[in-house]
């Protein structure tokens, strides 16, 4: 894993968050019907846009079961990560929420992700009503993350790349370096 980042010539993306969250979802809503839980990771390389406006970035897909949380740290430090996309599910009850938020905020003190840009994307599984926007920004407590990391905060459904999902890639895009 050491070499991978001299040899990669795309933007790496970390996908991260907890177990269940839809990360895989993600990654393969529009190949797969359905999907096995994620045992390590899996590694895709993929272009969410199309008539020019994006490019290929290599994604990152990470297990979340809680066992191998620690384990997220061992990627970070072997690859430099351009972006990291935080996957929450929006239906999580109060404990599970603080727990991906403190992973989240842990992420975004972390030296080896200082350039990254983070999406966090809360991903509503059944039709209930979306957040607005401030919410989201409460919610995450995004006050309380450093100035100089671009973070943006949405709330849409990961089944399938919906307009919303493309907006917000967009921005990704946008602001990858
Ligand atoms: N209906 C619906 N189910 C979803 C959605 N996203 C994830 N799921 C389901 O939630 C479960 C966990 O998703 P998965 O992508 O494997 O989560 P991961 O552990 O973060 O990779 C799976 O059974 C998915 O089919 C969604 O947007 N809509
Ligand atoms: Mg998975």
């Amino acid at each position: 894993m050491g070499n991978l980042n001299r040899r990669s010539t795309i933007p790496q993306i970390l996908l991260v968050g907890l177990q269940g969250a839809g990360k895989s979802t993600l990654l393969y809503a529009e190949i797969a019907d359905s999907l096995e839980s994620t045992q390590g990771y899996n590694y895709e390389v993929r272009n969410f846009l199309e008539d020019g406006e994006g490019k290929d970035i290599g994604i990152w897909d990470v297990s979340g079961k809680e066992a191998l949380l620690p384990l997220w740290s061992s990627f970070y430090k072997n690859i430099l990560f351009s972006g990291v996309i935080f996957v929450i599910d929006s239906d999580s009850n109060e404990q599970k929420l603080e727990q991906a938020l403190g992973k989240l905020h842990h992420l975004t003190n972390e030296e080896e992700l200082r350039d990254a840009i983070f999406l966090v994307i809360f991903n509503t599984k059944s039709n209930k009503e979306k957040r607005k926007p401030g919410d989201l920004f409460k919610i995450c407590s995004l006050e309380e993350i450093h100035r100089s990391i671009k973070i943006r905060c949405v709330e849409l459904n990961l089944k399938g790349y919906s307009e919303e999902f493309r907006d917000s890639m967009k921005w990704f895009y946008q602001n990858l370096i």
